[in-house]
């Protein structure tokens, strides 16, 4: 039985992981409308795997006798600047996941809530893989540039991520 305070606080990592999962399924097509179909085909990736997180705490709460609530989903920006920018946009919000994830798991302590502690373990990790790859990404925006000359090359930058990622995924596939 998860106590009603951590229902809520739950329910709200809900929506801040169904946002992230619009927001970059918006992203995906801003970058596909661009020509980067490397970045777009990473966005999307992005995108169902924030939807997987979400629905991995919406199991939870119900394994533990909770309810899960459906998010409302608040329009995400369409637009963007340049890639940079766009990435740096997912970067800070992965950071802002970290935070909410930190707060939640120092609240199941707090709770004596083990089972949900041990739930958010998941979580922490991958956060911590998630901002050190956006971080990569970035510095190799950085050394590349961001003109129009350098689109190019950063989109395949991003495909040699999406190659490396599938490999990642059929391997755990078997
Ligand atoms: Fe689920 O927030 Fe990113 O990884």
């Amino acid at each position: 039985m998860i106590s009603d305070k951590m229902q809520k606080e739950l329910n709200e990592q809900i929506a801040l992981e169904g946002y992230a999962s619009f927001l970059y399924l918006s992203m995906a097509s801003w970058c596909d409308h661009q020509g980067m179909e490397g970045c777009a085909r990473f966005m999307h990736r992005q995108s169902d795997e924030e939807r997987m997180h979400m629905l991995k705490i919406f199991h939870y709460l119900s394994e533990v006798d909770g309810r899960a609530l459906a998010p409302a989903i608040k329009q995400p920006p369409q637009d963007f600047e340049s890639v940079r920018s766009l990435f740096e946009q997912v970067y800070a919000h992965e950071q802002k996941v970290t935070a909410s994830i930190n707060k939640l798991v120092t609240k199941s302590l707090k709770e004596d809530d083990h089972s949900t502690y041990n739930f958010l373990q998941w979580y922490v990790e991958e956060q911590r893989e998630e901002e050190a790859l956006m971080r990569t990404i970035l510095d190799k925006i950085k050394l590349i540039g961001d003109g129009p000359q350098s689109l190019y090359y950063i989109d395949k930058e991003i495909e040699a991520v999406n190659a490396q990622a599938a490999k990642a995924e059929s391997a755990e596939e078997g």
